[in-house]
This record gives C-alpha cells, structure tokens and sequence, in this order.
C-alpha cells in the first residue's frame, strides 16, 4: 500500500498527488486560490492556474461567482476576463449578465432623441432572457461618439472609409450604429429601392432621418436586431410579411406597426429572445486585452 503521509494539503495522499502533477508538500500548487483537494473535487486542473484562459484565476472565479470552467459564464460573447478587468472599453459589464455594446456616430447633427433610447434600453432590460446571477433582461450599453463627413450618396468605399476611420471601439465587442442623414444608400441587388429607412448586417447598422422620431426608434431596433443576429436565413418571419403580426409579434416583422419596437417571446411562432438568448452576434473582439 501506498504512504498515506500528506506533507501539504489536508486530504490527498502523495501517491494521488503524483498522479495529478501536483506537488505534495504545498496545499494549492498553481496558486490560483483554491486549495488542490478542491480542484480535484471541481475538476479545474490544479496546475494550472486559470484552467478556462478567460483571463481571471480559478480561485478568483470562484469568488466572483463566475464559471471556471467556461471562459463567458454568461454567454454574451465577452470573455469573462474582459468584462471583469477591462472596465476601460467596457465599461458597466457584468460578467454574470447579458452585456451589449454599441457605438453610435451620426452625420450633420442628425441623432436620435434619447427618449427613443431609452425606449430600447427597456426593451433589452425587461427582455425574457435569464442571468447566471438569476436576474432578467440584458444590459443595452450605447456610446454616442463623433460626427462622420456628410455624404448624400454614400458608396460603398465611403461606408468601407467610415468603418475604417470612425469606429473607435472596433475590435472591442461594440457593435457599430451610424445615424445618417437623408443619405441615399447604395441599392441592394435583390431590391429596387434606392432610398432606405436603414440597413443592417452582422455588427454594423445604419438609421436614416428620413422620418419623425418614433420612426427612428423602430427602425433603429430593426436594424439593431439584425446586427445582434435575427436575419431571414434563421427565420422566414423576419423582413417579410408572410407571418402575420399576431404570430410573430416582433419589430422584425415588416407587418408591426409603426410604432411598435419589441421583438418576440415565446408566445410567438418563433422567439426572438430565445434565439439571442442562445445565439447573439458579438462583434469581434481582437482588440481587448482580457487582463489589463
Ligand atoms: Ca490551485
Ligand atoms: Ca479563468
Ligand atoms: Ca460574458
Ligand atoms: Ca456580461
């Protein structure tokens, strides 16, 4: 049989150690904060120290509540390092709840009334959508930035040159919003309108000031669900009208109403939320630095 001395930690003998890799004559070999015995018992590695590489130790995490076996304990595509030690880019995250960025750069002075964000923010914060922590609803962050040179067509080139030059936060998770003025968007192939109330795509939207203010928010909740994801590839509810508004009870609809911004639930044929939920877009996130 085996010694059962145990020099270091309270109840794993040396034989057991060996086998691990860790070192019998201390408690916590890769003095990430928890004890070897409890590493063995929460199958984190006990050599090493931040088993998940999300950028915080497995001691850390568990104290924080956080998952250290899963680098984005939330699910909302910030790593949980990110969101914990870079309040500088993202500032307010909250590794145990749903975050979503977004920069905002508009045109002339065009820009949309705070009353209308606030609108959108509540939709995100009420949204059905459960929390590690146990709350609801996910964080809507939005950073109004600096004004872009006016163009009254906007060509592709121009749009390429706007990204380059203007997005601050690009390669931080944010996703991108430019509010613009009257401007004439490029057609698209399979549509024959040459003037668009936006446009949106993976991580980048435009808003168009061709009408009042509600209509501005709507449009900007349309567009800001395809830049999160909801596109017609996942869904034929969504830029058509083929489901009725009473079973896709969702702005992505083209048959809501004017004035209506939320996207569905489950008492929808399809559920905008859930799909979020399990599968929201976040722009990439090169540029962040998990621990400094
Ligand atoms: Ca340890
Ligand atoms: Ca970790
Ligand atoms: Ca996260
Ligand atoms: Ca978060």
């Amino acid at each position: 049989m085996k010694t059962t001395v145990d020099s270091g930690d309270e109840d794993l003998t040396e034989g057991y150690e060996e086998e691990q890799g860790t070192d019998p004559t201390v408690a916590d070999t890769d003095e990430d904060g928890l004890d070897d015995p409890t590493e063995v018992e929460r199958v984190t590695d006990a050599t090493v120290a931040d088993i998940d590489g999300d950028g915080i130790e497995d001691g850390t995490e568990v104290s924080l509540g956080t998952d250290p076996l899963d680098s984005d304990t939330d699910g909302d595509n910030l790593v949980d390092g990110a969101e914990v030690n870079n309040k500088g880019a993202l500032p307010g995250a909250d590794p145990l709840q749903m975050d979503i960025f977004l920069e905002i750069d508009y045109m002339n002075d065009y820009s949309i009334p705070d009353t209308e964000l606030s609108k959108i923010k509540d939709e995100f914060r009420t949204a059905s959508v459960t929390n590690p922590d146990g709350s609801n609803g996910i964080n809507l962050h939005v950073t109004r930035d600096n004004k872009v040179s006016y163009e009254s067509v906007l060509s592709d080139d121009e749009w390429s040159n706007i990204k380059s030059n203007d997005f601050d936060h690009h390669g931080e998770g944010y996703h991108y919003v430019v509010l613009m003025n009257h401007t004439t968007l490029p057609a698209q192939p399979d549509d024959n309108r040459d003037l668009y109330d936006g446009s949106g795509g993976n991580g980048f939207i435009t808003v168009t000031g061709t009408a009042d203010d509600l209509r501005i928010g709507t449009v900007f909740m349309h567009e800001l669900g395809h830049s999160l994801g909801l596109s017609p590839n996942i869904y034929r509810g969504i830029d058509s009208t083929q489901i009725s508004f009473t079973n896709y009870h969702s702005v992505m609809s083209y048959n809501t109403p004017y004035d209506y911004y939320g996207y569905s639930g489950s008492e929808s044929q399809f559920s905008d939320w859930d799909y979020l939920e399990e599968n929201l877009y976040t722009p990439s996130t090169v540029n962040l630095n998990n621990s400094s």
